[in-house]
C-alpha cells in the first residue's frame, strides 16, 4: 500500500489545503492528514477542533484519514508506514523553506517529499490570512468550507 502524509497546522483547514489533499488522494492508496500539535505555538483552534473540521471536510474521500502528531514528522511517518510527504507549493517564497524541510526529512528518515503546485485560485490562500481577514469582518466564505466558516465566526465572536 502506498501511503502518504499531508502534514500541516490546519488552523483552520482552507480550500487550498483541501485541494492538495484531494489531489494527493488520487496519487496514493491512502492519505493520512497529519495535524501538527506543537504545544509551544498559539493556535486559534485546539488539535481536536482542527481534526474535527478536517474530518467533516474530508468525509467524501474514501482513502483519507485524519490523525495528529506531536514531535518530528519523520517519527510519525515511520510509526504509520508513510512513504511520502505531500506538500502544496504556492509561490517561490514557499519553496525555500519547503525544500529545506524536505531535505531534512529525507536525511533524517529517507522519506521523500512530493510537491504539488497550488491551483491558481488558491495561490494566495493561507490559514493565517483567512483568520486575519475574518477577524476584521472580511468575507472568507469562498476560501473555507461552510462548516469551517461557522466555527471561525463563532470563535471570533468569543464563543
Ligand atoms: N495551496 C496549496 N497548498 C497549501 C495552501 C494553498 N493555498 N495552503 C497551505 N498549503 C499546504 C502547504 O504545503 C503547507 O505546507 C501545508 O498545506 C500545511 O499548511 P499549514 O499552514 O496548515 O501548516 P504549516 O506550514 O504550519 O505546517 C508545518 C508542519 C506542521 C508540517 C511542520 O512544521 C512540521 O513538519 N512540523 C513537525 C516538526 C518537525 O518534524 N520539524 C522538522 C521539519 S524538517
Amino acid at each position: 500500500m502506498r501511503r502518504a502524509a499531508c502534514p500541516g497546522s490546519f488552523d483552520p483547514v482552507t480550500n487550498g489545503h483541501l485541494d492538495i489533499i484531494a489531489r494527493a488522494a488520487t496519487l496514493f492508496d491512502e492519505v493520512v492528514v497529519a495535524v501538527g500539535v506543537n504545544k509551544s505555538k498559539h493556535r486559534l483552534f485546539s488539535p481536536e477542533e482542527r481534526m474535527a473540521m478536517l474530518t467533516e471536510a474530508c468525509a467524501d474521500f474514501d482513502n483519507v484519514r485524519i490523525d495528529s502528531f506531536d514531535g518530528l514528522l519523520t517519527d510519525f511517518c515511520k510509526q504509520h508506514d508513510v512513504r511520502a510527504i505531500v506538500k502544496g507549493l504556492r509561490a517561490v517564497s514557499d519553496f525555500d523553506y519547503e525544500l529545506q524541510m524536505a531535505q531534512m526529512n529525507s536525511s533524517l528518515a529517507g522519506i521523500e517529499t512530493v510537491f504539488v503546485p497550488t491551483s491558481p485560485e488558491y495561490s494566495f490562500l493561507a490559514s493565517s490570512l483567512v483568520k486575519e481577514v475574518a477577524m476584521f469582518g472580511g468575507d472568507v466564505s469562498k476560501l473555507v468550507p461552510a462548516h469551517v466558516l461557522a466555527r471561525l465566526n463563532e470563535r471570533l465572536a468569543g464563543k
